[in-house]
């Protein structure tokens, strides 16, 4: 019910319709300068993961040619490309970090 809907005194209540938020995988792709320690640093300081998943994540990204540090929406996963690419810059490391819708 409302003033644009009156009603005939029959009380409707509605469910709010609620939409998930898309979600998208961060990925970071290999490249053959970027150490590997600075890797595992940027995937510990960025994706709050402990030295050995951020190890494996690494390994991964090095052998497989691109890995995923995470899934997030949009705007956090925007926030953290961008903060590993300004981190990656800022070090002169041409480490790419990127994301994908799921
Ligand atoms: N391939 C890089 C090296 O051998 C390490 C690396 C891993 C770079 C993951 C980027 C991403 N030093």
């Amino acid at each position: 019910p409302g003033p644009d809907d009156p009603d005939q005194g029959v009380v409707t209540r509605t469910r709010p319709k609620l939409k998930r938020p898309s979600l998208y995988r961060v990925l970071l792709l290999n490249d053959d300068y970027t150490p590997m320690e600075f890797v595992v640093h940027v995937v510990e300081r960025f994706f709050n993961k402990g030295r050995e998943e951020a190890t494996r994540i690494m390994l991964h990204v090095h052998h497989h040619g691109v890995g995923e540090c995470g899934v997030f929406t949009y705007e956090v996963a925007e926030t953290k490309v961008t903060q590993v690419m300004d981190f990656a810059r800022k070090n002169q490391h041409p480490l790419q970090c990127v994301m994908e819708k799921q």
